[in-house]
């Protein structure tokens, strides 16, 4: 299987081996970076022939009624594989399926037609904390575009020029960064979005406010960008200047008319250039003041972000995008606060797949953009899971998808994994985690229980081994998702310092031995760091009873 899943798939005949492939037809310098990210040789005999075909065939999606420039369709035989799309960004789309179907041993003869049920799918950089590095973002990128998303948003919290001093522009250094990151946008057909966040010191009545922040804007806009954010998030209710107050009945009425005199300013500079905007009241009741007279306030073609019910949302619903949509004229945007862990939330990694979004969301909403965590690598495992989900929601498993995840970030080294990444999926999205070790312990009790204490140990002392085998590949500084993880690894650590202390007092219960429990208990307890559920717990608390 790849991912994310392909629509419509009829490619079930005969397996096709390919080593290296022979290109030919149109867009050819996009088929060679392609081939040459996946390690795929272009000097070889299987051929390959993209073309580009504007028809209803290969850009109208049946199931949301709409015509998309990133529809394909792929038609193999046993020596050609034809590619048509009606643009690059098809084309790009159906390459990287092809080179998945070429390295997983997949690719077989029939056809496949294949398009993304959610048209705007991406991530933004949009937490408190330190900012990725520039390698990273590339990084996570490439990676995305692989996964098919098509929307990138730039606006982490502490970069200084975004928000606390939104008024000056970029240095050197940061703007050329923020140009390479474009360019890189540009390469992988994402939508490139520059955010600015001006609203902790901005003063509604002023024009020189006004003006800088329109400069701020071009001087973005002269690298080429086209999309801009206007972010309203996280800033006072209350008017902070006597001469706003003065001018506007209520705060709502400085927000849309900052809105709508950007959208103005904006269209001017470029007709082509799409706004989006993220409101003070971002999550709740949809039908509330602030928010109704938000979206009846501002242009049609403006998007609007929107968290859900709540800040970090278990849930996503039809029917809270349709009651959104009554409300403010709107279709939301969904600004997922998945898989983000700042703030409150900086005790827990947000390993886990993405659930509780609706099969269907993609009928009611303008698309769904991933608020990501400050941990780069990490982020790209949930990353993909939602990637995943964004293109295909109806056939979208949350378990195969994180499996393939772990599989594509670790390789072989994904098996092992496993038995850390049990303990790290708490998250707004479920409070339970450590499934494995749950369904483990639960086994060892039950055989205690039955008087199979031989077969109890035997499955605890394997099981342990596991843990520590995982334990001794998590050092490896060589991986950059291990380094991040350090916090959580210390954690599983002492997890694996307290299952062997369990293990000796269940079996040898002296009172040294259940001292020794008692401490680590206790060590293990004490550490704020979010692990394992209640199971090990239990464990250590029965066995610490038993004495
Ligand atoms: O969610 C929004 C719109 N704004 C902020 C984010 O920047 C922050 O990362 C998340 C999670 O803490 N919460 C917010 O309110």
């Amino acid at each position: 299987m790849i991912y994310p899943q392909i629509q419509k798939n009829n490619l079930n005949g005969d397996i096709v081996s390919v080593n290296s492939v022979c290109l030919s037809g149109e867009c050819l310098d996009i088929a060679e970076k392609i081939f040459d990210s996946y390690n795929i040789k272009t000097n070889g005999e299987y051929n390959v022939n993209v073309k580009i075909i504007n028809s209803k065939k290969t850009t109208y999606i049946d199931e949301i009624s709409k015509v998309t420039d990133e529809k394909y369709i792929i038609d193999v035989t046993d020596n050609t594989a034809t590619i048509e799309a009606s643009c690059g960004k098809g084309i790009f789309r159906a390459l990287n399926t092809l080179c998945k179907l070429i390295n997983h041993g997949e690719l077989k003869t029939g056809n496949c037609e294949d398009y993304p049920l959610f048209s705007t799918r991406g991530y933004i950089e949009g937490f408190y904390g330190k900012t990725w590095e520039n390698d990273k973002r590339l990084s996570v990128m490439g990676l995305m575009a692989k996964y098919g998303m098509n929307t990138y948003f730039y606006a982490p919290k502490d970069d200084i020029y975004h928000r606390e001093k939104w008024r000056e522009t970029y240095p050197e250094d940061e703007y050329e960064n923020l140009n390479m990151l474009f360019n890189e946008a540009k390469e992988n057909f994402l939508d490139f979005n520059w955010c600015i966040g001006p609203g902790l010191t901005y003063k509604y009545t002023s024009d020189d406010d006004f003006n800088l922040l329109i400069e701020k804007i071009k001087s973005i806009y002269n690298m080429g960008v086209k999309g801009f954010g206007l972010l309203l998030d996280d800033i006072p209710w209350d008017f902070q200047y006597e001469e706003d107050a003065q001018k506007y009945d209520s705060i709502v009425d400085a927000h849309t008319d900052l809105i709508n005199r950007t959208y103005n300013a904006l269209k001017d500079i470029d007709s082509d250039i799409k706004l989006t905007v993220c409101p003070t009241q971002y999550s709740g009741d949809e039908n509330g003041y602030y928010i109704s007279k938000f979206g009846k306030g501002i242009p049609s073609d403006v998007r609007m972000f929107w968290t859900g019910q709540e800040i970090c949302s278990r849930v996503l619903t039809v029917r809270e995008s349709q009651e959104l949509l009554r409300s403010t004229d709107h279709r939301p945007l969904f600004w997922d606060n998945f898989p983000v862990n700042d703030c409150e939330m900086f005790q827990e990694m947000h390993l886990g797949a993405i659930i509780g979004r609706d099969k269907d969301l993609y009928k009611a909403c303008e698309g769904l953009i991933s608020n990501v965590m400050e941990y780069a690598e990490c982020s790209k495992i949930p990353l993909m899971t939602i990637a995943d989900y964004l293109w295909s929601p109806v056939c979208y498993n949350p378990d195969e998808s994180l499996k393939n995840a772990h599989k594509e970030i670790l390789s072989e080294k994904a098996e092992l994994f496993k038995y850390f990444a049990d303990h790290l999926g708490v998250s707004c999205l479920s409070k339970y985690s450590s499934a494995l070790m749950s369904e483990t312990l639960a086994h060892i009790n039950f055989l205690m229980s039955r008087g199979e204490n031989e077969k109890a140990v035997t499955e605890f002392k394997e099981y342990n081994a596991n843990m520590r085998a995982c334990l001794a590949m998590l050092q490896d500084e060589n991986v950059p998702l291990f380094k991040e993880l350090k916090k959580w690894v210390k954690k599983f650590s002492m997890c694996c310092d307290l299952l062997d202390a369990i293990l000796v007092a269940k079996t040898n219960p002296t009172q040294e031995n259940m001292k020794a429990l008692a401490e680590l208990t206790e060590k293990y307890n004490s550490d704020g760091t979010i692990l394992t559920g209640f199971c090990l717990r239990e464990m250590a608390e029965k066995t610490l009873n038993l004495y």
